[in-house]
């Protein structure tokens, strides 16, 4: 399987991400873990990525396009893989389209998880407490929220158009939300 999981920021990406990536034996790959690994190692990259991702920001579109490439390129993605908050804007959907033509294989199924807003923020100020991340601050918080209205969501569009979104509720207990995921993705698998 070829998915990408998308959502807003809070939506529980990362959360699912592993648990979609286990139940299909697939590697996730997940933008924002290796942005924070780079920011930890103290890595040029990471230098750069620290300051725009305290601020709610985007990293670049270059940076990120050449990370994904690099990545889908090793060998434990030949099976499949799970894309978990990438893409994000207009030129990531254009990239990854390359990358795939360029492979010969497509994406079977695009997961985008939907929670409101009022869920969203209470979920990243809980994370704020319990892990202290730098882009759980309260400004960085509505800043990651907007910019995911204004660059992102309009992404979902595009892969409606292609028949490939599968939307599915992320409110709920985590294990509830799995479960949804699983019959929903499941049914993808059958199909295809
Ligand atoms: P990400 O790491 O993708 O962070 P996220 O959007 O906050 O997380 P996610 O939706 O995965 O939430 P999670 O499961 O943790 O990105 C971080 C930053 O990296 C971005 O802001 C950006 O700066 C940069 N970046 C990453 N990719 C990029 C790209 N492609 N281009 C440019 N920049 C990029 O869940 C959130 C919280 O909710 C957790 O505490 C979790 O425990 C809780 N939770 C999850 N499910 C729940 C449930 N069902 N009920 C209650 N709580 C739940």
């Amino acid at each position: 399987m070829r998915l990408l999981i998308m959502g807003p920021p809070g939506a529980g990406k990362g959360t699912q991400a592993k648990s979609i990536a286990e139940h299909f034996d697939i590697p996730a790959i997940s933008t924002g873990d290796i942005l924070r690994a780079n920011v930890a190692d103290g890595t040029p990259l990471g230098l750069e990525a620290q300051r725009i991702m305290a601020e709610g920001g985007y990293v670049g579109d270059d940076i990120m396009n050449g990370i994904v490439a690099d990545r889908l390129a090793e060998d434990d993605c030949a099976k499949g893989f799970l894309l978990d908050g990438y893409p994000r804007t207009l030129p990531q959907v254009e990239a990854v389209d390359e990358i795939l033509d360029r492979a010969g294989v497509e994406l079977d199924a695009v997961l985008s998880l939907r929670v409101d807003v009022e869920e969203l923020v209470s979920r990243l100020r809980k994370r704020a407490e319990s892990e202290g991340r730098d882009d759980d601050s309260e400004q960085a918080i509505r800043v990651r929220q907007q910019k995911y209205l204004d660059e992102t969501s309009p992404l979902l569009d595009v892969y409606r158009d292609r028949g490939l979104l599968v939307e599915v509720s992320g409110v709920g207990d985590v294990s509830e939300v799995t479960e949804r995921i699983f019959q929903a993705l499941d049914r993808v698998a059958t199909a295809s």
